[in-house]
């Protein structure tokens, strides 16, 4: 009897006509085929017979384990773990709705098999779209709101230069938030609002104004110090007012008020100061000199004397013009004879005569010339004129005798000295 195979090829173009083996995996389809094929070689022997029944039945039934056994491939999840991966990338600090990648994620059923491959899809585009519609938390100002309060209220006292920088970096930021920014744009804000902050505290106060302070010192300075009776007591102002100013160059406009006060106590002073009346003119001895004026005569003088003799020591006068004329006209010193021209404002002239007692050639000296010319005219009195007879005639007895000669020649020896003041 020949073997019974209906079943076998029934089951063998069953499994061969199926159009989803490519779902399995590639071993639990060949451990199929492995049972047909085992089928195959069992049939076409030459001495198959009913005698091998048997062997073909549990082949059948192993055939029958094998697709019992067929194994589904696992579905791919490639996409949906790169969604994951790119959400795991986000900061999700960042966003206003994070939750919802959170709940596609959550959302992903594991372990699916390939059957399902399109609702493992599903997952992957339900987490990309999920991604896609994260939206960014506003970029938080709160940096900036703080540093414009830290503004000072009055910027006037403020120089221009670094006002500008200040208004500079704020108006960058301005614009930087007018454009479309969030909180991914924060560092960016953060960098700004540092420049903002350092050009804020960068803001630098302007200098005082010492320009009156300099007028009224240049005020003092010019002053000349003859015209004003008081002078001193404005120089010592003065004085104490530009140490001030020395001492304190560069004062704030917030301390101004410590440079007015400086200008207006100099101010005060000048404004204190009084004029020196106006003398009349006048020529006269000088106070506190040994000088007499007497009539027409200057005497109470000094021998060896010299125009500055008379300017510093001997004589003081004011608006008139003094002119020293020498007895010898090359000689080094004013003797006796030489004169003092004065002509004053209205013209009014008046000269005076120098007299210098022991002195009757008018070389200033008292020498021997002097005593011999004096004896000489002890004894003929018209050899002297009138201005020698007043400087030979030193003994105070009014003609010239052989005692003026005597006084006169102990003055030239050194043995006394004639006292100018004391002969009238
Ligand atoms: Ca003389
Ligand atoms: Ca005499």
């Amino acid at each position: 009897m020949p073997i019974d195979s209906a079943e076998f090829i029934s089951i063998k173009n069953a499994f061969e006509a199926r159009t989803d083996l490519a779902n399995y995996t590639d071993a639990s389809v060949q451990a199929v085929r492995d049972e047909i094929a085992r089928g195959e070689i069992l049939l076409q022997a030459s001495d198959t017979n009913i005698k091998k029944q048997a062997q073909l039945d549990a082949i059948v039934a192993a055939l029958n384990t094998a697709i019992a056994n067929l194994k589904l491939k696992d579905a791919d999840y490639t996409a949906v773990n790169a969604a994951v991966s790119r959400a795991n990338l986000l900061d999700r600090d960042l966003y206003t709705n994070f939750d919802i990648v959170n709940d596609a994620i959550g959302a992903v059923v594991p372990d699916l098999k390939i059957t399902e491959q399109d609702r493992v899809d599903g997952f992957a585009a339900a987490i990309n779209d999920a991604i896609d519609a994260l939206e960014f938390k506003p970029i938080d100002t709160s940096a900036y709101e703080a540093a414009q309060e830290t503004v000072p209220a009055d910027l006037s006292i403020y120089t221009d230069a670094t006002v500008n920088a200040m208004n500079d970096a704020k108006a960058a930021i301005d614009t930087f938030l007018a454009g479309d920014v969030n909180i991914s744009h924060q560092s960016q804000l953060d960098a700004l609002v540092a420049t903002y902050t350092a050009k804020i505290a960068a803001l630098a106060v302007k200098p005082a104004d010492y320009t009156a302070l300099n007028a009224v010192i240049n005020e003092f300075k010019a002053l000349n110090e003859d015209d004003y009776t008081n002078y001193y007591d404005a120089y010592s102002v003065y004085r104490s007012v530009n140490n001030w100013k020395t001492a304190n160059p560069n004062k704030l406009i917030t301390e101004q008020a410590e440079v007015d006060a400086q200008t207006q106590l100099l101010r005060d002073a000048i404004d204190a100061l009084i004029p020196v009346p106006a003398l009349q003119p006048y020529f006269r001895a000088k106070e506190g000199s040994t000088t007499v004026i007497d009539g027409q005569y200057i005497y109470g003088l000094k021998t060896n004397l010299t125009a500055g003799n008379l300017r510093n020591t001997f004589l003081e006068y004011n608006d008139v013009e003094v002119e020293f004329t020498k007895a010898i006209e090359d000689a080094r010193y004013y003797g006796t004879g030489s004169t003092v021209t004065v002509t004053y404002p209205d013209n009014t002239v008046e000269v005076y005569t120098i007299i210098i007692f022991g002195d009757v050639d008018g070389n200033s000296l008292i020498d021997s010339d002097d005593a011999y010319a004096t004896l000489a005219a002890a004894v003929d009195n018209s050899l002297f004129n009138a201005v020698q007879k007043k400087a030979a005639n030193v003994d105070g007895v009014r003609r010239i005798s052989v005692d003026d000669y005597a006084i006169i020649n102990d003055a030239v020896l050194g043995i006394n000295d004639i006292d100018q003041t004391a002969i009238a």
